[in-house]
């Protein structure tokens, strides 16, 4: 099957034949056979991740959950281009991208389980915890860019955000802002075609990589289900960051092949033929078939990569079910580094609230 996405960088065919750019070929030289299954291991293992927080869901264990199914190409090739002082701020869909910078994901669901303003420590692998907020985080990744930037820090720094986040100021705000002062910030744009229920072509009738035009960054579009594809021109991101030559935009054209969250029904919006023309595109699927192509699976690989990818998934679901319960006063943690009087004043209001229930359960008991 040739590809119709137009103009995306792209190194893997669907069917799994190579596709040689030298340009970009060269950036993943040293990407052999343990390399390639170390990337198939992390698509699976996402993917399996990512279907055990949403039975987690189903089962009543988690509030809400953003999958990501169908986005783990763009997740993990961008993520494995990062070295470890580089910093990556993501938003609520990237759990893969999580994953490959080291969160446990035993802690990964406790936000969408409502147990904890906040999963993990974020300097501790150096990722944030997830946005809610749609494309604050591109603001966030120009600030602490331009922060190590001017510390001398030769690091890059990566926004995640979707297509509908370009339409939204605080993306502008960060591309205007980036380009003035050469922050060395790589906006990473999952175009996974939908903002909820939304289509892409209803946010912008150009290619979303040619919005970066208008603020004279250098963009590419990379073939999202493509792990090698996006794996190359990340690095070649991070490196004109880490250089000192400024911001760069990529697209990753890709789809979100289940809902936006637990609580949405794309069925409402979208045709079942259009994810089937999606899902031979499937970025599982893609890697397998190079390996295949390239004798590179054997029963005692894929084996190994299940065992990984179920060891994860149970340590998710552990992680989730054993959670503890926050008490009641922790809602004012963490909202200052120090001491406020207003915070002082609203807790102690809680404190009292709280106590009035007192009387009533011991009635009741
Ligand atoms: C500032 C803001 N406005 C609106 C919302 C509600 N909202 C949540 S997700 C979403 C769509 C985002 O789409 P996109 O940026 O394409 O990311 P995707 O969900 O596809 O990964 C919207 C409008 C929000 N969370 N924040």
């Amino acid at each position: 099957m040739v590809d119709t996405i137009a103009y995306p960088v792209q190194l893997i065919q669907p069917d799994g034949r190579r596709v040689f750019r030298p340009d970009y070929t060269s950036l993943v030289r040293d990407i052999g056979p343990d390399q390639l299954r170390d990337l198939y291991e992390d698509l699976v293992v996402a993917r399996r991740m990512d279907v055990e927080a949403v039975a987690l869901q189903r089962q009543g264990e988690l509030g809400l959950w953003a999958p990501l199914l169908g986005q783990e190409a763009a997740q993990v090739g961008s993520a494995r281009a990062l070295r470890p002082d580089d910093y990556a701020f993501i938003s609520y869909r990237e759990h893969a991208v999580a994953y490959c910078r080291g969160v446990d994901p035993g802690v990964m669901t406790r936000m969408w389980r409502g147990c904890a303003h906040f999963a993990w420590d974020p300097s501790s692998v150096n990722v944030t915890n997830p946005a809610i907020v749609v494309g604050s985080q591109g603001l966030h990744a120009t600030g602490y860019a331009m922060g190590a930037h001017l510390d001398g820090a030769e690091i890059a720094t990566i926004a995640y955000f979707g297509d509908g986040a370009t339409s939204q100021g605080d993306i502008a705000e960060a591309l205007g802002f980036s380009m003035s002062f050469n922050a060395p910030v790589v906006f990473f744009c999952q175009n996974n075609q939908f903002a909820i229920s939304e289509p892409v072509h209803l946010q912008s009738p150009v290619p979303i990589a040619q919005r970066a035009a208008g603020y004279g960054m250098p963009a590419v579009r990379v073939d999202g289900n493509d792990v090698l594809a996006v794996l190359a021109v990340t690095r070649q991101a991070t490196q004109r960051a880490r250089e000192g030559s400024g911001p760069t935009f990529i697209e990753a054209v890709t789809y979100r092949m289940g809902p936006h969250t637990t609580s949405d029904d794309p069925t409402r919006y979208r045709a079942a033929a259009e994810t089937e023309v999606w899902k031979a595109r499937d970025p599982i699927d893609r890697i397998r078939r190079l390996l295949d192509r390239e004798d590179l699976l054997d029963d005692v690989f894929l084996a190994r990569v299940q065992a990984t990818a179920d060891d994860v998934a149970a340590r998710l679901r552990s992680g989730t079910v054993e959670a503890p319960d926050p008490a009641p006063l922790d809602l004012f943690e963490h909202v200052y580094s120090t001491d406020h009087p207003l915070i002082d004043e609203e807790r102690e209001q809680y404190a009292a609230y709280l106590a009035g229930f007192a009387g009533i359960e011991e009635a009741l008991s």
